[in-house]
C-alpha cells in the first residue's frame, strides 16, 4: 500500500543550497520511497530566532510504503549523514527534514505530530508546498493554497 508524504527541507549553515540539493537526491534514493515532486529552492528569512543566516528551504512529495515512524527514522538518518546536531530550538542547522503530512493522517505522539503543527503559518513551507500541491488539504485547515495570503508578509525569494 502506497502513501503520500510531504517533507520539508531546511538548511542555513555551510553551503545550504548544495546541502538541500544533495538531501533531495538522498530522499530520491530512499528504498521504499519514490520522489514524485520537488519544489524550487527558496531563500527565506529565519523564523523564530533572529540573528542567524537566511535559510534555504524546499518541499518534496514522496510515494512511499514506509509507515510514518519508519519514514521519520529514515529522515533522521539522512539528517545525521549531513552532520546534523540537534542543538538550539529554531537555531541554525546544517539540515532539517520535517515530515509535514502523511496522507490525511492526524497523529500526536511524543516524536511525531501530523500534520506538522506550524506548517500553515510558515511561508517557507506553505509557498514550496503550494508550488507542488496547491490543492493538497491540511487536515483540519483546508487547502494549502488558502494559507498563502496568511503568510504573504514573510520574506521569501524563489531561486531560479
Ligand atoms: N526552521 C526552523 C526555525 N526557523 N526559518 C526558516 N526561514 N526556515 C526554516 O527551515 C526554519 C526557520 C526550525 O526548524
Ligand atoms: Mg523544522
Ligand atoms: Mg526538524
Amino acid at each position: 500500500m502506497s502513501h503520500t508524504a510531504y517533507v520539508a527541507l531546511g538548511a542555513n549553515l555551510d553551503d545550504p543550497e548544495a546541502t538541500v540539493r544533495a538531501a533531495i537526491d538522498a530522499l530520491a534514493t530512499l528504498p521504499q520511497a519514490r520522489l514524485v515532486a520537488r519544489s524550487s529552492l527558496y531563500r527565506t528569512a529565519p523564523v523564530g530566532l533572529a540573528g542567524q543566516p537566511d535559510f534555504i528551504n524546499a518541499v518534496v512529495a514522496l510515494d512511499c510504503t514506509l509507515d510514518p515512524d519508519a519514514l521519520l527514522d529514515a529522515l533522521f538518518a539522512i539528517e545525521r549523514r549531513f552532520g546534523r546536531i540537534r542543538a538550539e530550538k529554531n537555531g541554525p542547522r546544517t539540515l532539517d527534514l520535517d515530515l509535514l503530512l502523511y496522507d490525511d493522517l492526524v497523529r500526536d505522539t511524543a516524536h511525531l505530530h501530523l500534520p506538522h503543527p506550524r506548517l500553515h503559518l510558515r511561508a517557507f513551507v506553505v509557498a514550496p508546498l503550494a508550488e507542488i500541491a496547491p490543492q493538497c488539504r491540511i487536515p483540519g485547515r483546508g487547502s494549502v493554497a488558502a494559507w498563502l495570503p496568511a503568510v504573504a508578509n514573510q520574506h521569501i525569494e524563489r531561486l531560479p
